[in-house]
């Protein structure tokens, strides 16, 4: 198994883990950018958004649902927050295994660098 993110999900590597139901796991980013930063992951593993099978249609609604639950249990729903998906290098990518970054905690730049 090389996926860190797999080794995450399957409790073998440590990670502050804020989150976890039969689907998804987040936890909070190792090299964090903004005062909140969580990663959402699958736990099914896809490399990237490339990945993601068209017979998978819940992936990201389960994504975004633990998302907006965790920003209005931590408060900065209304104040706002960022959700991002890199994909491949071009994105930005490196980790792969598919996830969402959940960012908050300050006014974000846009567009971005
Ligand atoms: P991306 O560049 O979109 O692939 O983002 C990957 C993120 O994963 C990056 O912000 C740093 C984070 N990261 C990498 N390795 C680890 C790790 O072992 N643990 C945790 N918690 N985060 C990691």
């Amino acid at each position: 198994m090389s996926c860190i993110f797999c080794q995450i999900a399957q409790h073998e590597v440590s990670a502050n883990i804020v989150h976890e139901d039969d689907h998804v796991i987040v936890f909070n980013d190792l090299f964090p950018q903004a005062p909140v930063h969580m990663l959402i992951i699958p736990k099914t593993h896809y490399s990237t958004l490339n990945d993601i099978p068209p017979e998978d249609t819940t992936v990201f609604s389960l994504m975004h649902r633990v998302a907006a639950k965790l920003a209005h249990d931590r408060g900065f729903a209304d104040k706002g927050y960022r959700l991002t998906l890199n994909c491949n290098r071009d994105g930005g990518q490196s980790v792969y295994h598919v996830h969402m970054h959940l960012l908050a905690g300050r006014p974000l730049l846009w567009p971005p660098g």
